[in-house]
């Protein structure tokens, strides 16, 4: 009795346990591009009307607008704007930093002007070999200012951010350790040699990237508190990283060193996705650059190489507004695909940069999103990416959109840093005044 009891409890246990581990597989990713699906990508010169965009007015006026609300609604959700009270406040400045090369300056930005909320601190370094206003590269990192050189002056970030033996941080704080952890993404001599000032904030003072409903950063700052859900097209953790580049650039507006005019803004990976969309909503970034952004940034969706939007969803339910959910194995019903994105840049020059080994970022689709901004680029009388095939590695190719394809992993080395720079030397020093 007790054996055939024994025997029915196997039994049961074991059926539900093997459908289970059915239903949980992950889906196989596709790295194979003769399994990539057949497809149309939506029109960028095409008005949801129907309509055909034929010059630049109707681009600018009735098609740009009309793309970025998509994004807005079926992607990264909708941001609250310039908050009325933001104050900024220098909380550190020594004009002989990494030995007399360097000014470095360490600015507060309270978005509610209230010392108690959640603010970001922005890290910057202006060559002092400079004329009056400086151009510079603006980006986000990972692991906190103080990761990005050892430069003993940088604050040391009291922010949580995930644990990270490599990174020394330990109890999801940062050590002493953590001092130049990233320094290989950031060639500060280089970037100041080059004549460019460099400014950085870690991407977990404006929200910290775990999901916890919207809780922490800057959400609850200006989420209304009343509402019971959240609404499909409530900001995500990128439409809130991007949201705070632009309070950067509100910063630099009123900094007489930075020449305003002349910011580019570059990021890797989620980063990189962020950048984009910062690119494409604020027009104040004269340039933008996306380093291996992957899926939801530069690579197009519907290709579905590499990450998915379902997996990305999935591992990351927080970046992206809820409604972009709706798209998981639906990408052939996506209203955008991420060369809108890209062509909402326009005319201003874009670089996406791809790495050889990091198929999971799809380095052909971000290729095409590239690719296929160029229309937009064309009716605005700006250089398309000027290449039709995928080029060989490191084989740079410029317009205002540029693209090249670098050996080696996932990451930000110097050799793409150089590229930006010579692309940056191409298009904001022409601006330079
Ligand atoms: C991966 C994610 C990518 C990319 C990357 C990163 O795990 O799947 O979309 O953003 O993280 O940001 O390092």
């Amino acid at each position: 009795m007790l054996r055939r009891r024994n025997q029915a409890w196997w039994a049961i246990a074991i059926v539900p346990a093997a459908v289970c581990l059915l239903i949980a597989q992950p889906e196989e990713t596709n790295y194979d591009e003769s399994k990539v699906p057949n497809y149309t990508l939506p029109d960028p010169l095409v008005l949801c009307d129907g309509a055909k965009v034929q010059d630049a007015n109707t681009w600018r006026e009735k098609r740009r607008p009309e793309i970025l609300e998509l994004f807005r609604e079926h992607v990264y959700g909708r941001d609250p704007g310039k908050p009325n009270a933001l104050a900024y406040v220098t909380t550190s400045l020594d004009d002989k930093a990494l030995d007399g090369k360097a000014t470095r300056k360490q600015v507060a930005v309270y978005f509610t002007g209230r010392v108690q909320d959640p603010n970001m601190a922005i890290l910057i370094y202006l060559p002092n070999n400079r004329p009056k206003h400086v151009p510079l590269f603006l980006g986000l990192n990972f692991y906190g200012n103080h990761a990005i050189h050892p430069d003993p002056g940088i604050t040391l970030s009291k922010q949580w951010m995930r644990d990270s033996e490599e990174q020394g941080v330990v109890n999801n704080r940062a050590t002493e350790a953590s001092r130049g952890k990233s320094a290989s993404r950031w060639p500060i001599e280089q970037i100041l040699e080059r004549g460019y000032g460099l400014a950085t904030i870690y991407y977990g003072d404006i929200d910290p990237d775990f999901h916890d409903g919207f809780k922490n950063g800057v959400h609850r700052l200006f989420d209304d508190a009343a509402q019971s859900a959240r609404p499909g097209d409530a900001w995500g953790a990128i439409s809130a990283w991007a949201w705070g580049l632009s309070r950067a650039m509100d910063y630099f507006e009123t900094d007489p060193d930075i020449d305003q005019k002349r910011i580019a803004v570059i990021g890797h990976s989620r980063l990189g996705k962020t950048a984009l969309w910062a690119g494409a909503q604020d027009e104040r970034f004269a340039l933008v650059i996306s380093n291996n952004s992957g899926c939801g940034g530069a690579a197009l969706s519907i290709r579905r190489f590499g990450e998915t939007v379902k997996r990305i969803n999935t591992s990351f339910p927080h970046w992206f507004c809820e409604n972009f959910k709706k798209y998981d194995d639906n990408e052939d019903n996506l209203p955008v695909d991420q060369h809108m994105l890209i062509a909402l840049m326009a005319p201003r020059p874009v670089y996406v940069a791809s790495a050889e080994e990091d198929k999971w970022a799809d380095p052909k689709g971000e290729f095409l999103a590239a690719k296929h901004a160029g229309p937009v680029y064309k009716l605005l009388a700006a250089e398309a990416l000027p290449i039709n095939e995928m080029p060989a590695l490191s084989r740079p190719a410029m317009g205002a959109v540029a693209y090249h394809i670098r050996p080696g992993k996932h990451d930000v080395t110097d050799y793409d840093w150089q590229r930006y720079m010579d692309f940056a030397d191409i298009h904001l020093r022409s601006k330079s005044n």
